[in-house]
């Protein structure tokens, strides 16, 4: 038998999460991590164990979320949590859906949904994976989630640039200096959209921040229902590596939305819908704060001039008014005339609380 007829059995029967209530209180990623105060990495992977729950393994690529989290004789992880290489989430994650599959197929493992997630830092994920990732996406036969952790460098060898980076942050590699006062000037890598861009027949690819838990979670679990090899990109405020207190880790994730530095937004099955705040700011009911705002909070950028701030707003008011890529362009709002990306605006997911809609606050995380 060729190994496209191993399908792996069903999809998970993971409702949305409507309210906080809905939210389990099982913990599936527990005490005994390493990783920093305010780490919303560390947040992620509890949001990730709490709504996939127990039938799920997990693939980590080296990094942060692999090394801090798997000290000697001491994880965080109730359910099933295997290394891979850097660059190699993609293939693990389809290998073992793979398997799985087979040993189905075989009998030796019962027919039910096995929840197969795969974990990449910016480094591991955006950059040196970028090409297995892409290859897994077409893989249409298998069902996996790949979740890239987005804490824009690669914090686990003391943070240096990576394509994710935004430009001009102060990193291990591009300090700012007196020839140079920006040393990281390019603009960070778009990878959920490229993703999209790229992979049609991908049926779910998303943008949140593990700022707004129950989005993340929402987001989660429609990728594992619709099934397929799926792809999530979550904006991770790291205090370490950003230079702020860690208290206010919430706060800055919440101001990169609330300034548009990241959108929030998902494909679903052909169909482009904006999330919470970024949906509000599309349709016209909320404006973009400026991102001075969410900049001058973090000791990464505190060599910034007003020349360097006006020119990060620039660029960030460009991808919004001229970018034909979702989470930058409100296609509902591109004048008459002009070739459409030929996706359609969507309701938020199946009834699932539009999180960070109602204003502020709204994104309360999950416990
Ligand atoms: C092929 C390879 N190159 C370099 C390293 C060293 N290394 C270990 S973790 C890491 C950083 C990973 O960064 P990222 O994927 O962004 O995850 P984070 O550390 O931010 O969690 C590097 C470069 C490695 N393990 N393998
Ligand atoms: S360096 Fe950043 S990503 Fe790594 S554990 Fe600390 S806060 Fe988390």
């Amino acid at each position: 038998m060729a190994i496209t007829e191993a399908r792996p059995a069903g999809r998970p029967d993971l409702a949305p999460i409507r309210t906080i209530r809905d939210v389990p209180v099982e913990e599936f990623y527990t005490s005994g991590h390493r990783t920093c105060q305010g780490c919303h990495s560390a947040l992620l992977m509890k949001y990730l164990a709490k709504a996939a729950g127990p039938r799920t393994v997990t693939i980590g690529a080296t990094g942060c979320m692999y090394v801090a989290n798997t000290s000697y004789y001491a994880t965080p992880w109730v359910i099933p949590w295997m290394h891979t290489q850097l660059g190699a989430t993609g293939a693990a994650v389809i290998g073992a859906a793979a398997g799985y599959a087979v040993q189905q197929r075989k009998g030796k493992l019962p027919e039910e949904p096995i929840n197969v997630i795969g974990i990449a830092g910016d480094g591991g994920g955006a950059d040196m994976g970028l090409s297995a990732i892409s290859a897994a996406l077409q893989h249409t036969q298998y069902n996996a989630l790949i979740i890239l952790y987005d804490n824009e460098s690669y914090a686990n060898t003391d943070i240096q640039a990576s394509g994710s980076t935004p430009w001009g942050a102060v990193t291990a590699f591009t300090p700012s200096g007196t020839v140079r006062r920006i040393t990281q000037d390019r603009w960070k890598k778009n990878t959920p959209a490229m993703l999209v861009a790229g992979h049609p027949e991908a049926r779910y690819i998303g943008s949140a921040s593990a700022a707004f838990g129950v989005d993340v979670m929402n987001k989660i679990r429609t990728a594992l229902r619709v099934g397929g090899p799926t792809y999530l990109h979550v904006h991770d405020a790291c205090p370490k590596g950003w230079d702020f207190d860690p208290r206010y880790s919430r706060e800055l994730g919440q101001l990169a939305v609330e300034c548009g530095v990241v959108p929030l937004w998902e494909v679903v099955e052909g169909e482009l819908r904006y999330n919470g705040i970024t949906r509000q700011i599309v349709e016209g009911r909320r404006k973009r704060k400026p991102v001075r705002e969410y900049l001058m909070r973090q000791g990464r950028f505190a060599h910034f001039t007003e020349d360097d701030i006006e020119y990060f707003q620039s660029k960030v008011d460009e991808m919004w008014e001229k970018w034909i890529l979702p989470g930058f362009l409100p296609v509902a709002a591109l004048p008459e005339g002009l070739p459409r990306p030929g996706r359609k605006l969507a309701a938020p997911a199946d009834g699932a609380v539009d999180e960070g809609a109602a204003g502020e606050g709204a994104g309360e995380a999950a416990p």
